[in-house]
């Protein structure tokens, strides 16, 4: 294993230690409200600080960015990790065994190493660039669907930006009579993860963060998945606008979510 890779997963272990204990007593958790359907909790920030401690013994230098903690810089400016410490609060929150730990570290813009950890049914997701992705060691691929009829999707609905809702379900709908289902388990980690796996045959979803994605990007790729932004092009960092699966099903998700495209969901 990439010595890198292996303090990502040390680092994830770590996090999920501190999930996976306070999931046994989610009545001692303090929640507290973020934005519009929006909660963070002390765990969230245990967790992230967890992380952080890990990667910070080993690279002092590094920079991170980190959904609560915001950018820490440091002077090796070429190595950033990105890191979501629970990917999936409101299930956490509800005791609903569906959340991760996401750990990606980007080198000069780059993802080269990528953990999405589920403590709970404990799935440890993982991939160096270059060298595929695994699930608890073992080799994942992506699904070989053709087209999308019998394909399983994974989705978000967009909570936090209820303005896109009108052509976020214009989409789903066009989509929906093609696939045989569609789940919105409520982690984005997870649900590249998912597709890595073949689980899902494929996964959208507009308006993510980069910690959401940048792991569960490289595992889905080294797992045989494109991504691309809904235009079908590279710019999701920017529009937080996500397709992945293998190439004839991210083409055919791009052929039904083209028409539905308005001048704030260009891509
Ligand atoms: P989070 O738990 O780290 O905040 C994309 O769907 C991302 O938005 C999820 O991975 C999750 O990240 C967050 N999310 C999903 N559903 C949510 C909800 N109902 N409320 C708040 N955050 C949600
Ligand atoms: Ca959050
Ligand atoms: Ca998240
Ligand atoms: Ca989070």
């Amino acid at each position: 294993m990439h010595p890198m890779l292996n303090i990502a997963v040390r680092a994830a272990r770590n996090a999920g230690n501190v999930i996976a204990k306070a999931y046994e007593q989610l009545e001692k958790v303090e929640v507290e409200q973020k934005g519009s359907n929006d909660f963070v909790t002390n765990v969230d920030k245990e967790a992230e600080l967890a992380i952080i401690n890990t990667i910070r013994k080993s690279y002092p230098d590094h920079c991170i960015v980190a959904e609560e903690s915001g950018e820490l810089a440091g002077s090796e400016t070429d190595y950033q990790w990105v890191i979501d410490p629970l990917d999936g609060t409101s299930n956490f929150v509800r005791g609903i065994p569906h959340f991760a730990v996401s750990i990606a570290l980007r080198v000069k813009g780059k993802t080269e190493q990528g953990v999405v950890f589920d403590p709970i049914n404990n799935e440890l997701f993982a991939a160096t660039r270059g060298s595929g992705a695994q699930l608890n060691g073992y080799r994942i691929r992506t699904t070989n669907a053709k087209d999308l009829k019998g394909t399983l999707l994974a989705t978000g609905f967009p909570f936090k930006q209820k303005h896109h809702s009108e052509s976020y379900m214009a989409i789903f709908a066009d989509l929906f009579t093609d696939v045989a289902d569609m789940r919105r388990a409520g982690s984005a980690a997870l649900d590249l993860a998912y597709v890595a796996a073949g689980r899902y045959d494929g996964f959208w979803e507009l308006g993510l963060k980069p910690w959401d994605f940048a792991a569960g990007e490289l595992i889905a790729k080294e797992a045989g998945a494109i991504v691309t932004d809904f235009a079908g092009n590279h710019e999701y960092l920017k529009s937080g606008n996500l397709v992945a699966g293998n190439p004839k099903v991210v083409k055919q998700i791009l052929g039904k979510i083209r028409p539905h495209l308005t001048e704030s969901i260009s891509r």
